[in-house]
C-alpha cells in the first residue's frame, strides 16, 4: 500500500480467501459490512448486479477503498482491506452462481435494495441458479444473509427464493436440499451513508494523497443486529446476535426510516437539499418529535431495554449531523418499495389500535404532493418509482381534488394494505393536510402545526 498520512487507519493482514459473497456493491455495504468484516480476518467477493463503476474502480485498487467517519467535530479517515475480490453480475452472471455454489461460500449477504426482490430474473435467479449447483455437488450449508431495510427480510429473501428452486435444478432435490442446508436469518443494519458524491472523491484525494473512485463517507453511529441462526462458520463480526430481530427490525424502519421519508418528501417539497436541512425548518423538528411520540410509539413494542421515544431522539441527532449531506431526493427514491414498511405497517396497527391517525396522515399527503412531481416552488421533482407509471395514471384520473388524489393514492392495492385503504379517518386527515400543502406550501403548513 502505498503510504499513506499517520492518522489514517489501514488494513493489517489481508485475507488471501473471500469466505463471504456479497451482493450489491452500493455505498452501504462498503461503509457497513465491509468495515464489520475488515475487523475480522474473512474476506469479502462483492458482486455488483448492473453497474460496474464501483466493481471497475475497487479492482484497479486491488479491493481497497477509503470511509471518512463524518462526525459533528470532524472527520476520520480509514482504509478497508475485507474486500479480496469483485464479479460484475451482469457480464459474469456464470461465475457469480458459481460463486455462491463454492464450497469455500460460507455465507452470502446482500444489500441489493427494497425492489430487487420482486425481480426474479435478478438477484432471486441468480441465488436459485447458486444453491441449485451446490445442492448438486453436495456442497457444505450456506447462511444467506439479507441486509436490506425490509421487515422479516431473511423470510422476504427465502420467500423470492424458493419458488424458483425447483425450475433451477428441474427436478426438485433442490429444495429439499435446502430446506436442510442453507439458513435465512434475517438482520437489521443501520448507519447512514448517503450516495458517494465529487466531493467524496475529493475529499478521499486530500485526505489520503490518492485517488480513491470507491470512497464513501458516513456517519459515526453503526449497528447490526443479526437473527442467530447461521447453517456454517461465520466472521466474527461484532454484532448483537439475537432471537428477536424482528423487534428491531421494526423499531429502526418506522422510526428511522420512517422519519427519514417523512423528512424526505417534506424537505423535497420545500426545496432543500439535504435531510439535515429538512428538519431544520421550522416546525420540522418538532413535527418529527410529535410523529415519534403520537403514532410510532404507540405503533410498536420495541426490543427488551429499549425505548421508541430515546431511540427517536437519538435518530434525531444523527439526522442533524451536519458532515453528513444526505439528499431528500436520494432518499425518496422507491418510496412504492419502502412506504409499507415504513409508514403503512405504523398505520395499520394504530388503526386496529383505534389511534387517531391525524399526524401520521401527513406524510402520506407530503408523498402524494411529491408523486406529482413539482416541488413548493414549481421546480421539477424526479419520480424514481418501479410504480411511476401506475402511480401517475392513478393521480391523473383523479383530477385537482385532494380526497379524489389521496383515494387514488390508497388505491394502490399492490403496496397499500386494505385496513389503510379502507379508514376513513385517514383519508379524510390526509385530503385535509394536502389541500394545506396545495395551498400553503410545507414550510407555512409547518409552522403552523
Ligand atoms: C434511507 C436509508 O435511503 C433511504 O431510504 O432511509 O438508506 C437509511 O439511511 C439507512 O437505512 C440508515 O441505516
Amino acid at each position: 500500500m502505498k503510504r499513506l498520512p499517520g492518522d489514517v487507519r489501514v488494513p493489517g493482514d489481508r485475507p488471501q480467501t473471500a469466505g463471504v459473497l456479497h451482493l450489491g456493491a452500493g455505498a452501504f455495504h462498503r461503509a457497513h459490512q465491509a468495515v464489520y468484516t475488515d475487523d475480522t480476518d474473512w474476506g469479502i467477493t462483492v458482486a455488483a448486479p448492473n453497474s460496474r463503476g464501483v466493481i471497475d474502480a475497487l479492482a484497479e485498487q486491488d479491493g481497497l477503498f477509503s470511509v471518512a467517519t463524518l462526525g459533528p467535530e470532524g472527520a476520520s479517515m480509514r482504509v478497508i482491506g475485507s474486500i479480496v475480490d469483485t464479479v460484475h453480475i451482469a457480464s459474469e452472471r456464470d461465475r457469480a452462481i458459481d460463486l455462491v455454489a463454492a464450497e469455500t461460500t460460507h455465507v452470502v449477504t446482500l444489500t441489493v435494495t427494497e425492489k430487487a426482490y420482486r425481480d426474479a430474473q435478478g438477484v432471486p435467479g441468480l441465488l436459485a441458479a447458486g444453491l441449485a449447483k451446490r445442492a448438486a455437488r453436495g456442497g457444505p450449508p450456506l447462511t444467506v444473509l439479507c441486509c436490506d431495510n425490509l421487515p422479516d427480510n431473511g423470510k422476504t429473501t427465502r420467500a423470492a427464493v424458493e419458488p424458483l428452486l425447483d425450475s433451477a435444478s428441474k427436478n426438485g432435490a433442490t429444495r429439499a436440499w435446502v430446506e436442510a442446508n442453507v439458513t435465512f436469518p434475517s438482520s437489521m443494519v443501520d448507519r447512514i451513508v448517503p450516495a458517494s458524491t465529487q466531493a467524496t472523491y475529493e475529499r478521499a484525494l486530500s485526505e489520503l494523497g490518492v485517488t480513491d473512485l470507491a470512497a464513501v463517507e458516513a456517519e459515526p453511529f453503526t449497528q447490526w443486529v443479526i437473527e442467530d441462526d447461521f447453517a456454517g462458520p461465520r466472521p466474527a463480526w461484532d454484532a448483537t446476535y439475537t432471537h428477536d430481530v424482528a423487534g428491531w427490525e421494526r423499531l429502526k424502519l418506522r422510526t428511522l426510516n420512517g422519519v427519514h421519508s417523512t423528512l424526505a418528501y417534506l424537505g423535497a417539497l420545500a426545496d432543500v437539499e439535504t435531510i439535515t436541512e429538512s428538519l431544520a425548518l421550522p416546525g420540522a423538528e418538532a413535527f418529527a418529535r410529535w410523529l415519534i411520540a403520537e403514532q410510532i410509539a404507540p405503533s410498536l413494542t420495541p426490543p427488551d431495554g429499549q425505548d421508541t421515544i430515546a431511540y427517536g431522539e437519538n435518530v434525531l441527532e444523527r439526522f442533524a449531523n451536519p458532515g453528513i449531506r444526505h439528499r431528500c431526493l436520494q432518499i425518496a427514491m422507491d418510496g412504492s418499495q419502502k412506504l409499507p414498511q415504513r409508514l403503512f405497517a405504523t398505520i395499520a396497527d394504530l388503526a386496529e389500535a383505534h389511534v387517531d391517525l391525524d399526524l401520521i396522515a401527513l406524510p402520506l399527503a407530503a408523498w402524494t404532493r411529491f408523486c406529482a412531481g413539482k416541488s413548493d416552488n414549481g421546480t421539477e421533482l424526479p419520480l424514481d418509482d418501479p410504480l411511476k407509471d401506475a402511480i401517475r395514471q392513478s393521480l391523473a384520473a383523479a383530477g385537482a381534488n385532494p380526497a379524489a388524489r389521496i383515494d387514488a393514492i390508497l388505491g394502490l392495492h399492490q403496496i397499500v394494505p386494505e385496513t389503510v385503504a379502507d379508514n376513513h379517518q385517514l383519508r379524510r386527515a390526509a385530503a385535509k393536510w394536502l389541500r394545506e400543502l396545495d395551498r400553503h406550501g410545507v414550510a407555512t403548513t409547518l409552522e403552523h402545526l
